[in-house]
């Protein structure tokens, strides 16, 4: 009997130690040690609750001796990379996390992982509470949530000042699921040598004026060696914190974080003539430390960025619209014709208020996500 209990307890450690040999699927990523902007382990701070967790997981280990709490600084291809106190390591999955678990690790992720002494990676075990989970809605109806990045302190939401194509409703919602994801939001117009003065204003005012004047907007500007804004952008993420660029492809994100650098660690792309969009130069998911700073989340482009059940984070961007809003005769008001609301009362109508157009086009495609988001139920 107790013989049997013994090999049981032995076929289980074995299993749960079962490695997937993926070392051919990562021919090819980049080599951890040459890489020069990773961020140091003391760079980087778990909360208390992520250590409690961590804690937690090793006084259930069986084997905790080469148990480790580590952080993901990069996803190659999907691949994670993890950095602990003592060294930094390509990692896969323990079998006893899930696919859904594969896809669901983010830069910044704190994760409990058995080191690799004898083994060429890593094993992660457990994905540990997030602080803030920068996610997105991907995939239209029937779509799924991608976290962009964890543990995140600050978006910094990055837009091209080229001629005609400021998007302040773009800049709007990255500011509300930012919000809604339990982050800061500062914007940056980027390229800001491609237009003139006047428009820089311009466009400066009207993003200010939606999204109010206590959050940061920054104007830069990389043409060579001449730079503008690089400083305040740094200010952004102190020392201590992180933050994520977010943007389309070709805003510039890699470029700004270059000039932070001070050097050309981040490859950058060029943009289409045609429509002046972007190719997705940065396929990489990585941390960078920005010297005299914080660390920043480089990220590839963003097609989409879906209004699905960002309510709270649309109301704490627009709260005065929102107090409205909720005194409005009708719960379904659309704020646009319903006798008895209370926006429209105190905000008139859309057409000459530009925050309020911004909020009520959010509002209706937020409505409509909501009643579409999966077809074949009815509720
Ligand atoms: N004139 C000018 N060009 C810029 C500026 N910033 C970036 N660019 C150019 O814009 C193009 C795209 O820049 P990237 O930094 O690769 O853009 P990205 O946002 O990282 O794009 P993805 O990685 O595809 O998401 C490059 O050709 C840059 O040289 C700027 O401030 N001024
Ligand atoms: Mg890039
Ligand atoms: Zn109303």
């Amino acid at each position: 009997m107790a013989k049997r209990n013994s090999r049981d307890r032995r076929n289980v450690r074995r299993k749960s130690k079962k490695r997937v040999d993926r070392s051919r699927d990562q021919a090819g990523l980049p080599e951890l040690s040459l890489l020069t902007e990773l961020p140091e382990y003391d760079d980087l701070h778990p909360s208390t609750e992520q250590v409690s967790a961590f804690e937690a997981h090793c006084s259930k280990a069986e084997d905790a001796s080469d148990l480790a709490l580590g952080c993901v600084v990069r996803l190659d291809r999907g691949f994670p990379a993890v950095l602990t106190s003592d060294e930094v390591f390509r990692a896969e999955f323990a079998a006893q996390l899930t696919k859904s678990d594969f896809s669901r690790v983010a830069v910044g992720d704190w994760v409990a992982v058995r080191t690799p002494h004898g083994h060429d990676m890593g094993l992660i075990e457990s994905i540990l509470p997030r602080e803030s989970d920068i996610a997105r809605w991907r995939g239209g109806s029937r779509g799924e949530k991608q976290t962009l990045a964890a543990n995140v302190d600050v978006v910094i939401v990055v837009q091209a000042l080229e001629k005609g194509r400021l998007s302040v409703n773009r800049i709007a919602r990255s500011a509300v699921v930012a919000t809604d994801c339990g982050a800061d939001v500062a914007v940056v117009l980027a390229k800001c040598d491609s237009v003139s003065e006047e428009e820089v204003r311009a466009a400066k005012e009207s993003v200010q004026e939606v999204l109010g004047e206590n959050c940061p907007v920054i104007c830069s500007a990389v043409d060579g060696d001449n730079m503008s804004g690089i400083e305040d952008v740094r200010s952004l993420v102190p020392t201590g914190r992180i933050g994520i660029m977010l943007g389309p492809s070709g805003a510039g994100k890699s470029t700004l974080l270059n000039a932070l650098l001070g050097r050309e660690a981040l490859e950058t792309g060029s943009v289409r003539e045609s429509d002046g969009v972007g190719r997705h130069t940065t396929v990489t998911r990585r941390m960078v430390a920005i010297p005299s700073a914080g660390i920043i989340v480089d990220e590839p482009g963003l097609r989409t960025l879906q209004m699905v059940g960002h309510e709270r984070g649309l109301a704490k961007v627009f709260p005065d619209i929102a107090d409205a809003a909720a005194s409005c005769r009708f719960r379904n008001c659309t704020h646009t014709h319903e006798p008895g609301c209370e926006v429209l009362a105190r905000f008139g109508s859309g057409s000459d208020d530009r925050r309020l157009g911004v909020y009520l086009s959010l509002a209706e495609e937020m409505r409509e996500s909501a009643t579409t988001l999966d077809p074949d139920i009815v509720l």
